[in-house]
């Protein structure tokens, strides 16, 4: 059974081997969101932090879902489970959305304190300065936001960063792309003054991953996070709006984005590895907030991988799976690499005939998620989840002339490599690495590959089942 709260995850984590109590004091000025970031280097666990300067009894859970082994606890399962285990679940499981349940608010934990917008404070939560230089102080580094459709109901869940503005104001950066900046561009056009919006900190693992994930637009994330739960998330109605949030939340903050007024936010340490970012955003007004007792606060660090942001690929790669095999073209598999930051695609093909990487390049453009530039297409014998295998594809049967072509097409603003020019004008570029042999090059004339698994298969055989006997460790 999938976890149902930030708490019971904790819980779970902590029985995995996942979660460090840190019961030393640490700042919420850097010093929290540091310890995050080497966490993520060193693929470290999450840190409870249980003593925050400035904050006594607060508590933050940093990291949650850093790591595929904590996604596997999320959804209920072994942290030690493969990563093809793991995806394997995950399709089979996002084949049946189940819509959430509303429950009566007696019944939802995150009701358990009802703040007044008059006595609103942002402050009194344990909002981290990520790094020296951001904008300011962010509420949501891991935290969801969710808005409704003006013309159906449509819920999405998104996953977008805000900063506190002041007391009882935040901004976030919505991008108008996303499917937040579509709803809220409908509102505009409507002529609406203001958008109701709740921004959930410390929700359930499932549901914040879900806002995190690619979902197309007109589907509720929340069905989606039913679907891997394999029950229905309990929601319960908002205080300020006819939205509803999941009951197990720990904060919800009812606001509204005032869509004449804008400030600055600002920049912030993104996704890519490179602080990014600055601009005029939407005003938040907090109505009110509602928590848990005690409760729990969460934080993400994004910057080099792995990070929160990492675990994006198994669902994209996943939906690239899909539609290319609805194309007709012969795929067998396609990763997103979570060391490159969600830029590069894998893609292994059967090369039935020629410029098949070319094929599988130019379907690439017609779906392309932010920051995704680069695709690698290797020939079917190359384990697209082994990165070993793919760079070694990649240096040696790559033609540093044939193999390699770029194309110019808009690529979004983030991608650290594109030039101020290139990123005011959204101009951009995107390359194939084709690593498949020629399909005119006779089969005689390819060099034969050679490792362990090109041994005849009873030698094969042989040597894996005595593997342990030879003295060896298990693999
Ligand atoms: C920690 C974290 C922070 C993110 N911050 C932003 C952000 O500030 N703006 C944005 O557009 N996307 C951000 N994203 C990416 C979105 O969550 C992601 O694209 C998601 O699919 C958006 O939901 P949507 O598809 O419903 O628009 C962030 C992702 C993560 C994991
Ligand atoms: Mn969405």
């Amino acid at each position: 059974m999938a976890v149902k709260s930030n708490r019971d995850f904790i819980a779970k984590l902590e029985e995995a081997g996942e979660l460090v109590r840190v019961k030393e004091q640490v700042d919420w000025d850097e010093e929290m969101s540091a310890i995050v970031r080497r966490i993520c280097e060193i693929h470290g666990p999450a840190a409870l932090f249980e003593n925050v300067k400035d904050y006594p009894g607060a508590r933050c859970l940093g990291a949650p879902l850093a790591e595929n082994r904590r996604f596997a606890v999320a959804l209920g399962l072994d942290a030690n489970i493969s990563y093809q285990e793991l995806r394997a679940v995950y399709a089979e499981r996002m084949q049946k959305p189940i819509p959430p349940v509303e429950v009566k608010k007696a019944q939802a934990p995150c009701k358990e304190n009802i703040i007044a917008e008059k006595d609103v404070d942002i402050f009194d939560f344990p909002s981290p300065m990520v790094h020296d230089g951001d904008g300011g102080r962010y509420v949501g580094t891991w935290a969801y936001q969710i808005t409704k459709d003006l013309e159906n109901n449509w819920v999405n869940y998104g996953i977008y960063r805000v900063m506190v503005y002041d007391e009882q104001h935040l901004a976030g950066l919505f991008t108008p792309s996303k499917h937040i900046g579509q709803q809220i561009e409908k509102y505009r056009k409507a002529g609406k003054k203001t958008v109701p919006v709740v921004i959930v900190v410390g929700g359930d693992p499932v549901s914040s991953l879900m806002a995190s994930f690619d979902a197309p637009v007109g589907v509720d994330e929340i069905d989606c996070a039913g679907a891997l739960s394999q029950e229905p998330i309990e929601v319960v109605k908002c205080e300020h709006s006819d939205l509803q949030v999941p009951a197990q939340s720990e904060i919800v903050i009812e606001g509204e984005v005032m869509l004449d007024v804008t400030v600055p936010e600002g920049p912030f340490g993104e996704f890519t590895g490179y602080r990014s970012g600055s601009g005029m955003r939407n005003l938040i007004k907090i109505k009110g907030i509602t928590h848990r007792n005690d409760p729990i606060f969460t934080i993400s660090n994004m910057g080099i991988p792995f990070h929160e942001s990492s675990l994006r690929g198994l669902s994209r790669s996943l939906t690239y799976e899909k539609f290319f095999k609805s194309l007709g073209i012969p795929i067998t598999n396609c990763h997103v690499p979570p060391e490159m930051s969600e830029m590069v695609l894998v893609v292994g093909v059967k090369t039935i005939h020629a410029d098949m990487a070319v094929r599988v390049k130019n379907a690439f453009s017609a779906w392309r998620p932010s920051c995704m530039h680069k695709i690698i297409v290797v020939d079917e014998d190359v384990d697209v989840f082994n990165l070993n295998e793919v760079l070694h594809a990649l240096a040696t049967k790559c033609h540093p002339i044939r193999g390699i072509k770029a194309y110019e097409e808009h690529i979004l603003h983030l991608v650290p490599a594109l030039s101020v020019e290139e990123r005011t004008k959204g101009k951009g570029a995107v390359a194939l690495f084709d690593c498949t042999w020629p399909t005119e090059w006779p089969l005689e004339e390819r060099p034969p590959r050679i490792s362990f698994s090109t041994y005849p298969d009873d030698l094969v055989a042989k040597i894996t089942k005595k593997w342990t006997k030879y003295g060896f460790k298990k693999v």
